[in-house]
């Protein structure tokens, strides 16, 4: 319960719920986030829900618990200071034991590289925030790690994708699974956000993300659906490239994330024109191709509740290729070359021509295996949804979160209150779980509510939102904190 409390601090701020925000604020400045018990907290869950959490609230409240939210982030931060400080690497080590206060891998785990590389957002906005570059450098070491040492950028050998995970003691990737799911996921949007972070001030994050859009994913892993044309993302084991690369069609309900933070790095979170004649007078040809990944990405999402009786996503889908993925990659490069730099000489309605399946039609471009049916409330999509409805104004957008709300509404509300992650989103009416994540309140109601909110509240281009939907304002480093933080150039 008090996870959930947390993540949802600045969700009653947003939804300008005093009364609870106020409740929930006491308890966790009075006590109620104790930290002794001995149990081993992950870093990652810990810093993007708790210290998220609490800085976003920080930043948004301005009654009298502002500086006691503070306060219990610097401390939450201190706590996890040591799987930083004792990694050999600087690669932070999964876990802290809270009684003890020391880093701990259970089971000799190797660092999820999504882990370890999502937690910037969160400690460098405490060093703006306290002045105390710490939190900083023990977040920036990790991209020294991983880009800037002896063996130069590890991420150069396979295109731009890295494997999901890292050895703390060397620093070094581990294996050659490579996916935009589980354990990589927001890799790719820290990169992407952290260039926006600092408004822009920082374009080596850009570029990486660039260069792991256009030559890792673009080039080795997007697919089209059969029979639909829709765009996915495929996974990865072995070698990237010739003999021995496996390729799988299988597709977390995490990936949806990626549409969204696609968009944002296409256009810095500013609205551009719906009509495609005006949109590439204001953005270049490498942005549109990279909005209108986002934006078919977005409908592969949507049409993923669609195909399911109770209009529900799955955890996990397995898409019907099309067609080989070298053919759709030439087909976006050559649209995208033609296109760059001749102005509004027409949109590439070969990319459009999508086949619509129809009302009521099930699992047409996908299959769910048995073991995946479940829902867990997952943000995802509706993040994406939220996003483009910012970026691009398409009012689809809207259609398809209230669609997906509803049923929501319909399946996993309960009525005493709350709602349920599903077991089976093929059956109606589907098996609940009698279990809510965090991040439904977190995340996930928060996105379904900005969808719908005036366009001014916690704008795209002022805010980056953290991977657990917790705001942070864009900053700029003062003179005198650069002189003391490890810069990326
Ligand atoms: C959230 O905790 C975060 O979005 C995280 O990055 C991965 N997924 C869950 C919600 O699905």
């Amino acid at each position: 319960m008090g996870i959930t409390i947390l993540d949802a601090l600045d969700t009653a701020l947003v939804l300008k719920n005093e009364t609870i925000f106020k409740k929930a604020a006491k308890w966790v400045i009075d006590g109620g986030l104790s930290m002794n018990a001995d149990v081993n907290a992950n870093v990652f869950e810990t810093t993007i829900r708790v210290i998220g959490g609490l800085l976003s609230a920080h930043h948004l409240c301005d009654g009298p618990e502002k500086e006691g939210l503070l306060k219990q982030a610097v401390r939450v931060a201190d706590k996890f200071m040591p799987a930083y400080e004792t990694s050999k690497s600087g690669i932070p080590i999964n876990s802290i034991n809270l009684a003890k206060g020391i880093a701990t891998s259970p089971g000799g785990q190797f660092s999820s590289t999504a882990e370890a590389t999502t937690v910037q957002l969160e400690l460098k906005y405490l060093s703006h925030l306290t002045g105390d570059p710490k939190y900083w450098n023990a977040a920036q070491k990790v991209s020294q790690v991983l880009y800037k040492g002896p063996q130069g950028d590890k991420t150069r050998p396979n295109d731009g994708l890295v494997p999901i995970y890292i050895n703390p003691d060397t620093g070094d990737f581990v294996g050659s699974e490579f996916r935009l799911g589980s354990r990589a996921d927001s890799y790719y949007e820290y990169l992407a956000k952290q260039y926006l972070q600092t408004n822009g001030t920082e374009p080596f994050f850009r570029d990486e993300y660039r260069f792991a859009l256009h030559k890792g994913i673009k080039a080795h892993l997007l697919m089209r659906s059969a029979p639909s044309g829709l765009l996915y993302i495929r996974e990865l084991m072995g070698p990237i490239k010739g003999e021995g690369a496996r390729k799988v069609d299988k597709f977390d309900h995490l990936v949806c994330y990626v549409a969204g933070t696609m968009a944002l790095a296409a256009t810095k979170g500013k609205r551009v024109p719906l009509d495609p004649v005006e949109r590439v007078k204001v953005l270049s040809g490498v942005e549109m191709e990279e909005l209108y990944l986002a934006e078919e990405l977005a409908r592969s999402c949507y049409e993923m509740y669609r195909q399911t009786a109770t209009g529900l996503a799955s955890e996990i889908v397995f898409w019907r290729p099309a067609k080989d993925e070298v053919s759709t990659a030439k087909e976006l490069d050559k649209t995208w070359a033609r296109f760059e730099g001749k102005g509004n000489t027409g949109f590439p309605r070969a990319l459009e021509g999508l086949k619509e399946s129809k009302e009521g039609e099930l699992l047409v471009d996908f299959d769910i295996h048995a073991l995946d049916r479940h829902n867990l409330l997952r943000p995802e999509a509706v993040e994406s949804f939220f996003v483009l409805w910012r970026i691009t104004g398409d009012e689809k957008y809207r259609e398809w979160g209230w669609r997906v709300f509803r049923s929501f509404e319909q399946w996993s509300k309960v009525p005493s209150g709350g709602y349920t992650s599903l077991n089976d989103v093929l059956i109606v009416p589907p098996p609940a779980r009698d279990k809510m994540e965090s991040f439904f309140l977190g995340e996930t109601l928060k996105y379904f509510y900005l969808l719908f909110s005036e366009d001014s509240i916690l704008p795209l281009d002022k805010y980056v939102f953290n991977t657990e939907c917790h705001p942070l304002p864009i900053f700029e480093v003062t003179p005198e904190m650069r002189k003391k933080v490890i810069w990326m150039d």
